[in-house]
């Protein structure tokens, strides 16, 4: 998919979810960097951080984005000449690509140790990387059974119920506030995650703190399956992230608003759950408590901390 398309395909949520936006977003500065035809080296990294900047620019909340793309254009400015430059940019690209997806694969096997035969799970929105633990728990033959929410304004939940269907797991399709009614039958809630900060905190979608908040009420588990590169190293310097706030017109029709004047409405699509409701984050390097998040972005995000602005 051609860069621009790629951007509003993002920007309109036509491609969603942290993990998909970030493999879309690598895929389309690889294809750019191929369809730049430049053999002067500063043209060619100054059209890359254009569409870089593009890109960024789509959704401000998953950190998964702006990470992929550090990831995808680090040494480009190390390239001997363009061409060099240009097979840099491809090859970062393709392997993150076929990281991130091994990540998913690490995650399910290591998300399904925590889920028990017989388990009663909870999953918010539609999480790549937390359904890949509950259909991996299915595949090793545990009894399960799935509470998914509706996730409005967007519905994510419609196509989290699609995957589970097809993986033939019992599901319960349930309103975003009746989470607290059912959380007494659920014996382990899993959500994805935008970002992982410094702190173990994690933002998700909008309702993943309600839903942690009722579970540790209810001494429920909760637990988030997060690949490394969705840990946000620029937290580390106490810097926070942006919240999405999206139009009010998907929430409430606009010829309905235009009557009530005095009505505005407020859709923020991500909130934070502090870690103090988290019990443990599954990334592909294993099972981590929320404390131990910034030794994964020293250890394993390749970035220079002394070089965090
Ligand atoms: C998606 C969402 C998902 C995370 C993790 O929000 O909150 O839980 O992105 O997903 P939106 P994954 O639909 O607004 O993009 O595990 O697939 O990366």
């Amino acid at each position: 998919m051609p860069l621009i398309r790629t951007a509003d395909a993002i920007r309109s949520m036509e491609i969603r979810g942290a993990g998909r936006i970030a493999r879309a977003a690598a895929a389309a500065l690889r294809d750019h960097a191929g369809a730049t035809e430049t053999t002067v080296k500063a043209a060619f990294c100054e059209e890359m951080n254009w569409a870089a900047a593009l890109l960024r620019s789509t959704r401000p909340t998953a950190v998964s984005l702006p990470n992929a793309i550090h990831i995808v254009m680090r040494g480009l400015e190390d390239a001997a000449d363009a061409e060099d430059a240009r097979g840099i940019v491809q090859r970062n690209a393709d392997a993150f690509i076929r990281s991130s997806e091994e990540a998913v694969s690490m995650i399910a096997t290591i998300g399904a140790n925590q889920i028990r035969d017989g388990d009663v799970i909870l999953t918010h929105c539609n999480s790549e990387a937390a359904l890949a633990c509950i259909i991996e728990a299915k595949r090793q033959g545990k009894k399960i059974e799935v509470y998914a929410t509706e996730v409005r304004p967007w519905n994510q939940g419609l196509l989290t119920i699609r995957v589970l269907n097809q993986h033939e797991i019992p599901t319960h399709y349930i309103v975003d506030s009746a989470v607290r009614a059912f959380i007494n039958d659920v014996d382990i809630a899993i959500a994805g995650a935008d970002a992982v900060c410094s702190d173990g905190s994690v933002i998700n979608k909008i309702g993943t703190s309600q839903i942690a908040l009722a579970a540790h009420e209810a001494r429920t588990r909760m637990i988030v399956a997060a690949e490394t590169y969705k840990f946000a190293p620029r937290t580390l310097a106490g810097h926070t992230i942006p919240i999405e706030e999206r139009p009010g017109s998907e929430v409430l029709a606009e010829d309905l608003a235009s009557e009530l004047p005095f009505v505005r409405v407020r859709n923020p699509v991500f909130d934070v759950t502090p870690a103090a409701y988290i019990d443990a984050i599954v990334t592909e390097t294993g099972l981590i408590p929320p404390s131990y998040a910034p030794f994964i972005i020293r250890d394993h995000l390749g970035w220079d901390l002394s070089m965090i602005r």
